[in-house]
């Protein structure tokens, strides 16, 4: 597979691993790693081998600190619109659309950009010393990769107004408190946290996970019909081996052997 001079990688346990690997720059986000985002996200979510995802970022400071801020100086406002754009590809198309979970392990600061990149994941829990804030504003900016969607519909629309227009960062148990992270975890422990949730979420079908998500995101986007989007899904499952299994094994009081 291909070297990355951004991101390392790796598979394991049918886990895919992908962890933001600029700890000098606190792992901020330029765009050459959000380009190695991109293909990392494609080639996971194509393998049949990877189940599910951790992203992470390397060090103990910093999931990733921003946008690389010393990137921004140069750029026209046709770049930045283009920027912004192609960072919703990559977070919603990839991250949040992605068939399988994907959980952000945030350990260390979540700023900006790397806290949008952690709200487009399925699932967040957070380090003792995590810190998470959107503090756009105080560049002149507001956040611009999906930070003013997502973080109203996780939080509720007064806090995000709060984080937002403040810019203030919030600590894992603030975060804990408000629902923006599911658990708050030691250090040493976040990543092993995160593949038990995932271990767990594999011995549940692979297709139902997959229809879950696909469900859930369909209840925030305006374009589709959540109802109609879950209904479908339903039905379609009563078609599939797995619903078989999972019903057979059940009725014989055996663990189900999904394929
Ligand atoms: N970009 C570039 N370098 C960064 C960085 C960032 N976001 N954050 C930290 N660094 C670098 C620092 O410059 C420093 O580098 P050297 O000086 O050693 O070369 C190194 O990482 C260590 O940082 P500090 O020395 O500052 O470490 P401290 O422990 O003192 O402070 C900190 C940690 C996280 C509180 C501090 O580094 C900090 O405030 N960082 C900036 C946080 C921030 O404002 N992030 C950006 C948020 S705005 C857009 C789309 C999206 C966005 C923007 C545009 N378009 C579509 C155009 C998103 C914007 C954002 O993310």
């Amino acid at each position: 597979m291909v070297q990355y001079s951004n991101l390392k990688y790796a598979i394991k346990d049918h886990i895919g691993y992908v962890i933001i690997n600029r700890e000098p720059q606190l792992n901020a986000l330029n765009q050459e790693t959000l380009d190695e985002l991109q293909d990392i996200f494609k080639h996971f979510n194509s393998d049949d081998h990877v189940r599910g995802i951790i992203l992470t970022g390397a060090g103990h400071k910093a999931f990733a600190a921003g946008a690389d801020i010393k990137e921004f100086m140069d750029l026209s406002v046709i770049q930045a619109r283009w920027l912004s754009e192609r960072g919703h590809i990559i977070f919603t198309d990839l991250i949040e659309a992605s068939p399988k979970p994907v959980i952000a392990a945030i350990n260390g600061y979540a700023l900006g950009g790397g806290l949008e990149m952690a709200l487009a994941c399925h699932i967040r829990i957070a380090s003792e010393n995590a810190k998470m804030g959107l503090p756009e504003v105080s560049l002149g900016l507001i956040p611009g990769y999906g930070g003013t969607q997502r973080l109203p519909k996780l939080i509720g629309k007064g806090q995000a107004m709060q984080m937002i227009l403040t810019g203030d960062m919030i600590d894992a148990q603030r975060a804990y408190e408000l629902g923006l992270v599911n658990e708050v975890i030691a250090q040493d422990k976040l990543i092993a946290r995160a593949e038990e949730i995932l271990q767990k979420i594999f011995t549940r079908s692979r297709v139902a996970v997959a229809n879950a998500i696909a469900a859930i995101n369909a209840a925030e986007d305006k374009e589709q019909n959540g109802n109609k989007v879950e209904m479908d899904a339903f039905g379609h499952l009563f078609g599939t081996e797995d619903f078989k299994e999972g019903v057979s094994a059940f009725l014989a009081k055996r663990t189900p052997n999904f394929e």
